[in-house]
């Protein structure tokens, strides 16, 4: 496929500015291809900016969430255009514990998307399905519905700025990874979705990445896959790791 590899790092809530400083060290001093692959960090909130600034250019710089507003009384949140005053281009959003531990519903994430993109961030958009909506056979029904909620809500020119973070639930952080079969089938679904509810050219050139305890040793063979264009990776994106899984596909 056409499309250019994509490896997120989504560093959650941890580190503080001693370990994050040997992380960015670990990073500027890792070899990989930029043309060949696109990398994105996305540290907590209060070191977005100094990540910023000490991080080689050929990354990039997310934040974890921002709120669906520019500015105002919202005690704790962030906004899109603060995150692009401190140098992020890129959001997570729908991430399933902000879903599932902050109880963000579909609605709210397809709010947060549209605001993001519309204020000129690019967006890592999550969904997947829980544990037992897999066990009852709803996996697409769940996801597509999740996909469905920020169809309706964005124009089809901004998903060029899209890239769609596939993350079953019960992967994430547990050391299970979804086999690269599963994983394959679900983005393969994605993309036949895309092709029928968006358009032709969005599904052929629109990144779906894969996310949910990927490490060094699993990448490789989820990279094989057809309609996996790359992850999103927290535990290990911490780590050395990282720089293996950003070479997964070459
Ligand atoms: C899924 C993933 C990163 P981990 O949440 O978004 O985390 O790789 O630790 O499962």
């Amino acid at each position: 496929a056409s499309r250019k590899f994509f490896v997120g790092g989504n560093w959650k809530m941890n580190g503080d500015r001693e370990s994050i400083g040997s992380l960015v060290q670990v990073l500027n001093n890792g070899e990989f291809n930029p043309t060949e692959t696109e990398v994105v960090v996305a540290p907590p909130m209060l070191y977005v900016g100094l990540v910023q600034q000490s991080l080689r250019p050929e990354i990039a710089v997310s934040v974890q969430t921002c709120h669906a507003a520019a500015k105002g009384a919202f005690t704790g949140e962030i906004s899109p255009q603060m995150a692009l005053d401190v140098g992020a281009q890129w959001a997570i959003i729908g991430h399933s514990e902000r879903r599932n531990v902050f109880g963000e519903s579909d609605a709210l994430i397809a709010q947060k998307v549209k605001f993001a993109l519309e204020s000129g961030l690019k967006v890592m958009f999550c969904i997947g399905e829980l544990l037992e909506q897999r066990e009852a056979g709803l996996t697409s029904e769940v996801v597509i519905r999740q996909m469905e909620e920020v169809r309706n809500a964005i124009s089809l020119a901004a998903w060029q700025n899209v890239v769609v973070a596939y993350e079953p639930v019960w992967a994430i952080g547990t050391g299970k990874t979804a086999t690269p079969e599963q994983a394959q089938e679900v983005h393969h679904q994605l993309r036949e979705w895309m092709a029928a509810q968006l358009s032709a050219e969005l599904a052929s050139v629109t990144r779906i990445i894969y996310g949910g305890s990927v490490n060094a040793n699993n990448c490789r063979d989820l990279a094989k896959q057809e309609d996996i264009d790359g992850f999103l990776v927290g535990g290990a994106s911490l780590k050395p790791d990282f720089i293996t899984i950003i070479n997964a596909q070459s």
